[in-house]
């Protein structure tokens, strides 16, 4: 059996020269412990050259995402420093296998969420802000089991995080607010926050609940994806790319 140190070096080097590789086990699914083993040793790696843990990323919480990419099952990836777009900034596609972007809603956590705290998650938040991530599977075409996925880190390779809401002055719910994804000010995605989960607060819950099962922690001062509100779109070559979120404003990245 191969070893989640094994398939983590070869995903590691998949990113890191920008060359697709195999599914992991072929046929055989590599199982979803082993798969969370590989992703805790892919950071590793990561974090032994420098990187910081910053967030998580949660990946198909939306309908539109489970069926785009044929898997049903919500899954957690960690976000470190070496993935963050400054709102604005430019992000490089030529440092990416086949990137493709999705507009999303983050959290920033105030307090600890864990499983004592999940009952009333938003009370561990401390701000709401529209985002966008940018996604890269290390597998060949972006075909992938729910294993090949989760032990590809949910396919992260950044994030850029518009302006923060603190929950006092979120006004209505979060459940009912457009979510526009735009090229060079043309909308090419729209949908709704309620396609997170039917409510991107349960987003918090969930994470929680994953976070247990698969060896997270949820800390303070971080930052937590809920996940894409549409399907995801292949980047573009060049240009504007930006998300708005009704009531909470919009975030850019410049691709190029
Ligand atoms: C996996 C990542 C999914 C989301 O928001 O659902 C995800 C992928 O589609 O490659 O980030």
């Amino acid at each position: 059996m191969t070893a989640a140190s094994a398939f983590a070096a070869a995903l590691d080097q998949a990113q890191r020269t920008v060359s697709p590789i195999s599914q992991l086990a072929g046929d055989a699914p590599i199982g979803l412990d082993r798969a969370y083993a590989t992703q805790h040793a892919l950071i590793a790696r990561r974090l032994g050259r420098g990187e910081r843990a910053v967030g998580v990323k949660l990946g198909f919480t939306s309908r539109a995402k489970a069926v785009q990419m044929g898997v049903d099952d919500v899954i957690i990836g960690t976000l470190t420093d070496a993935m963050r777009i400054e709102d604005g900034s430019v992000f490089d596609p030529s440092g990416a296998i086949h990137a493709r972007v999705e507009p999303e809603l983050a959290f920033l956590l105030g307090a600890e969420l864990d499983a004592a705290s999940a009952g009333d998650p938003m009370a561990a938040v401390a701000g709401v802000a529209p985002a966008l991530e940018l996604i890269d599977s290390r597998f060949r075409d972006f075909r992938f089991s729910l294993d090949d996925v989760v032990a590809d880190n949910a396919s992260a390779a950044g994030f850029v995080i518009g302006p923060w809401t603190s929950p006092a002055a979120l006004g209505d719910g979060l459940d009912n607010r457009a979510v526009t994804l735009e090229f060079d000010g043309r909308q090419t995605a729209i949908g709704s926050t309620g396609a997170i989960l039917g409510d991107p607060r349960r987003a918090l819950t969930a994470a929680a609940r994953l976070a247990a099962a698969h060896g997270f922690a949820l800390r303070a001062g971080t930052v937590l994806l809920a996940g894409a509100a549409t399907a995801a779109l292949p980047v573009p070559a060049h240009g504007l790319v930006e998300a708005s979120v009704t009531g909470l404003g919009r975030v850019s990245v410049r691709i190029g």
